[in-house]
């Protein structure tokens, strides 16, 4: 199956959703102002964000609502080269950094798709023929180490792990040295689901991000979090607060299969402009695919 098809199964709430909605505005006959303003209800309620949504608008307007010439197919036209100018340029499978050993912090709020990220990641990787490690950093419950163990161990990727309650910067600190000592090309760290506003697992974050320079000084060469576009606006926040505590370097959206809401993925990157390394659009290990512009919003409108 091609990747353009994949995106379009796997967007495909999203797209039904912006298909309806722009039907229904360009289906019956109104007057330009209401066409107008139900555009801007469309894209506002489509998660497109604000500045996206004035720009497009603002080149909606300079048609002069001339009836022959706006018409559903220039809007769309307007919104697919709007969105790609948007999301081009954050479009980013640099995770190969080409150092001794590529270290990689996953991080986020609770029950994102962290683990099953670092699963599917570790599985792209692996095909790249990197040699990989993933720290379990989430120590809370044995039941989140099984977890990760099961995710690596269909594609042979050795977990490097501790008890249940160590201390995750004690165990992303080992990792790290038995990553360097063993030779291994990527070390990708599984950290627990933590809530911006949780003082104790905010330093704890830290903690990990701190201590890992005690072994590599570049490391983490990237700190990735993962947001669920099912949240929606709220994943927004969830940027901002972990931007205040380190630098993230990067996004991956998971669950856009699982939502009518893939329009967040615009207004993230228009407010952020953080590269997006991945989306994931299933809960299969082949459901993380590197992220692409056109083809994500070739899918979005087809
Ligand atoms: N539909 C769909 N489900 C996903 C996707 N990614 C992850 N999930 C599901 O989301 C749920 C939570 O995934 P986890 O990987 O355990 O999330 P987590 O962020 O590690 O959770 P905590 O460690 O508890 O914070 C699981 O049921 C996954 O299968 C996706 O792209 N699409
Ligand atoms: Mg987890």
């Amino acid at each position: 199956m091609s990747l353009l098809q994949k995106f379009t199964d796997g967007l495909k709430k999203t797209s039904d959703d912006f298909k309806g909605n722009i039907n229904n505005i360009f289906n019956k006959s109104k007057p330009p102002e209401e066409i107008l303003s139900d555009l801007e209800d469309f894209m506002i309620s489509s998660d497109i964000g604000l500045i996206s949504t004035e720009k497009i608008l603002n080149k909606v307007k300079e048609k002069k609502f001339d009836k022959q010439l706006f018409n559903k197919e220039s809007f769309l036209k307007i919104l697919r080269d709007e969105m790609i100018s948007i999301l081009k340029p954050c479009e980013s499978n640099n995770l190969d950094k080409n150092t001794k050993l590529q270290s990689i912090i996953v991080c986020g709020v609770n029950g994102t798709g962290k683990t099953t990220t670092v699963g599917k990641l570790s599985k792209i990787l692996k095909n790249m023929n990197k040699k990989i490690i993933v720290g379990a950093c989430d120590t809370f419950r044995a039941a989140a180490i099984d977890q990760l163990e099961k995710v690596c161990n269909k594609n042979n990727v050795e977990v490097f792990k501790s008890n249940e309650g160590a201390d995750p910067a004690s165990v992303a600190y080992k990792t790290m040295e038995y990553a360097l000592s063993n030779k291994f090309n990527t070390c990708i760290i599984d950290t627990a689901g933590r809530l911006h506003n949780k003082k104790n697992l905010m330093d704890e974050f830290s903690k990990i991000i701190r201590v890992i320079k005690k072994v590599d000084e570049n490391a983490p060469h990237e700190i990735i979090i993962v947001l669920d576009a099912t949240t929606g606006q709220n994943a927004m926040n969830q940027v901002t607060e972990f931007n205040k505590i380190c630098n993230l370097s990067g996004i991956i959206m998971t669950k856009l299969d699982g939502t009518a809401k893939g329009g967040v993925l615009i207004s993230i990157s228009q407010k952020f402009k953080l590269p997006i390394y991945a989306i994931g659009i299933g809960e299969q290990p082949e459901d993380l695919h590197f992220f692409d512009a056109e083809k994500f919003v070739e899918a979005l409108l087809r």
